[in-house]
């Protein structure tokens, strides 16, 4: 496979433990399922400073257990060259999105094609809310919007 062929995805959030861990994850196994694991590199990061360095949130590892998602990942933020080398940046609300169109104006030659990971939502549920003070059901919600999202964005990138 040519370095060429290669397509990038970097999934975002306000902390980079909850949602875009998941969304990281579960788009990974979608990829490795399908046999194209190799043409795609996957990662997920923060809008904010909040969770750098610290591991997903206690309860979206147990969702993810308990529906066989491998998911390891050290929360970071976004930082400039996120903007210049991945094809698409996809977040979960609007204050993610209006962060992220905030942070690319200060890059030049941004790349990345900024959306919300919900357009691709078959069920049109356009936001994936935080669960952060939510409970586990909620963290649930979170895992089913991704896999129906992760699931059609691959669809059209394949
Ligand atoms: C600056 C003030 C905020 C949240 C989160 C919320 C709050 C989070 C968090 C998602 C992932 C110093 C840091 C907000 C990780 C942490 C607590 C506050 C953090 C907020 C508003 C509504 C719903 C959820 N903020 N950490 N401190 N989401």
């Amino acid at each position: 496979m040519a370095a060429s062929d290669t397509k990038s995805v970097l999934f975002v959030c306000l902390g980079n433990i909850c949602r875009s861990p998941i969304a990281e994850a579960v788009f990974r196994k979608m990829a490795s399922d399908a046999g194209v694991a190799d043409k795609w590199r996957i990662d997920s990061a923060a809008t904010s400073t909040y969770e750098i360095g610290n591991p997903p949130d206690f309860r979206g590892q147990a969702c993810m257990k308990k529906h066989g998602v491998p998911m390891r990942h050290v929360a970071r933020q976004v930082t400039r060259e996120d903007f210049t080398s991945f094809d698409y940046i996809l977040c979960m609300d609007e204050s993610n999105l209006s962060d992220l169109k905030r942070k690319a104006k200060s890059v030049k030659n941004t790349k990345a094609t900024v959306e919300l990971l919900g357009k691709f939502d078959p069920q049109k549920q356009l936001i994936i809310n935080d669960p952060y003070y939510g409970s586990d059901q909620d963290f649930e919600k979170v895992y089913e919007q991704c896999v129906r999202c992760c699931k059609a964005f691959l669809e059209v990138n394949s």
